[in-house]
């Protein structure tokens, strides 16, 4: 089968998690990643939180299948005149580096086009163009500055940050949809761009509903649907919901059985008003179905406690799973808080790839996060990342590197 981004050459100057989630969604959709590393040292990941000792870390495998990997300095004239053919066979390059990097090695946009005029230069970046565009930024930096941490938590909390890497591999996926439709454009141009994917965007873009609220508080000073209506304080900013429902429908977690001892037996419940009438049957309230307290989704908003805490006492004596059944039987909306060891149990993830098993040769079998998209004419081969430097000859012979080229290259210590 032939794969949607065949024929692309991605120079993939990326490291960390944002660009290599970016370069190795690319990958998946069948382009060929030459993943540049530090000769010597590698993307540093590879060190990073090693389980096992002298063996690429999970954090580096899980983020960069189905790439090869070639070793070069690029701050060294023979590896600068390596990554300046590079450029010219590549249709991409793709860097996640700190802000001037690239310049300050030497190869600004302006270099880079009069290389390549069709090359396209897709970053990543902590912040957009303002007062904090040379910063630095890490994840949980973006989350915080993007919105997400002021509107993640409880009440009488801290701001939390979330699980899900929506700094970094949010902002990955951003880029990588940036870069194909840049490659698409190119087809009528001819010419290349450069793409730019600041964190703080991509989360933000993430938190829109709190944008959305920020502007209903404005004007009405409370949210009906948020747990601090209608006993608690509404300040001027959208205060942190707890579990409460982003939507227009109302929902939270509510404890299973079993929730006293195993810290996910809970299940998320929406109290979707299109099956109110199976809500109010299944968790044993027939009287809520005419009590106008509980007639309509208006009133029943300040009455949410009650409900939810009814319907907690009714899933408190289910497992998660046997609450999911029951609810789904009638077409009510949840979902059981499933751990990292529920998820990599589960078959159905494996048969459609969404978790699959890599070989790797210094590691041995390990499971990762496969391609989250599925075409049908597209399909994707997870194959393992490539150890430091596995690809430098065969793409320095691509490159049509003499042997005497070669040999400067290795006395430079540029390969
Ligand atoms: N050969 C020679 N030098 C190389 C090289 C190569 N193959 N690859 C990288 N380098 C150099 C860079 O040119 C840079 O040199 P200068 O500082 O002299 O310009 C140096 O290595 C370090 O790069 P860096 O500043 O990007 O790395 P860092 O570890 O200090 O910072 C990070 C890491 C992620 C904070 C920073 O890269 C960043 O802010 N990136 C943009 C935002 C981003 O993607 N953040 C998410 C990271 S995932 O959590």
């Amino acid at each position: 089968m032939s794969k949607a981004l065949d024929g692309i050459r991605i120079l993939d100057f990326t490291h960390v998690q944002s660009g290599p989630t970016c370069t190795q969604l690319l990958a998946w959709l069948g382009a060929d990643v030459i993943k540049v590393e530090k000769a010597g040292v590698g993307d540093i990941t590879r060190q990073q939180l090693r389980d096992i000792p002298d063996v690429d870390s999970l954090y580096f495998t899980m983020l960069n299948h189905n790439k090869r990997s070639i070793t070069l300095d690029t701050k060294v004239p023979s590896g600068q005149a390596v990554l300046e053919k590079l450029i010219k066979r590549c249709d991409v390059l793709v860097e996640n580096f700190a802000p001037g990097a690239l310049d300050r090695m030497g190869f600004t946009w302006e270099r880079i086009q009069a290389l390549n005029p069709a090359m396209i230069v897709a970053s990543v970046k902590g912040f957009g163009p303002g007062p904090y565009e040379d910063c630095k930024v890490y994840e949980n930096v973006a989350q915080c500055t993007g919105g997400a941490a002021s509107t993640t938590g409880f009440d009488d909390g801290l701001p939390l940050v979330t699980g899900a890497q929506i700094g970094d591999s949010g902002t990955g996926l951003n880029l990588a949809l940036g870069i194909v439709a840049a490659l698409y454009q190119r087809k009528t141009t001819g010419r290349g761009q450069k793409v730019l994917a600041a964190m703080q965007d991509g989360v933000l873009n993430l938190c829109r509903i709190k944008l959305r609220d920020q502007q209903r508080l404005a004007r009405d000073g409370v949210m009906k649907e948020y747990p601090q209506y209608p006993h608690g304080q509404f300040g001027t900013a959208v205060p942190r919901a707890g579990n409460a429902s982003g939507g227009g429908q109302p929902g939270t977690i509510v404890k299973c059985k079993g929730w006293e001892t195993d810290p996910n037996a809970y299940l998320y419940f929406v109290a979707q008003a299109q099956v109110w009438e199976a809500i109010c049957e299944v968790i044993g309230k027939p009287e809520w179905l005419t009590d106008p307290h509980f007639s309509s989704p208006a009133t029943r908003l300040p009455r949410l406690t009650e409900i939810f805490s009814a319907v907690e006492n009714w899933t408190k004596t289910l497992s998660k799973f046997e609450a999911m059944q029951r609810l789904s039987e009638h077409d009510i909306p949840c979902g059981p808080i499933l751990s990292m060891e529920e998820l990599m149990a589960e078959p159905s993830l494996r048969a459609t790839g969404t978790i699959v098993e890599v070989e790797h040769p210094t590691r041995g079998p390990y499971l990762s996060v496969g391609n989250p998209i599925k075409m049908s004419d597209s399909s994707t081969e997870v194959t393992r990342s490539p150890l430091l430097g596995e690809h430098t000859d065969e793409v320095l012979a691509e490159l049509g590197l003499t042997v005497s080229e070669v040999a400067t290259l290795r006395a430079d210590k540029a390969i």
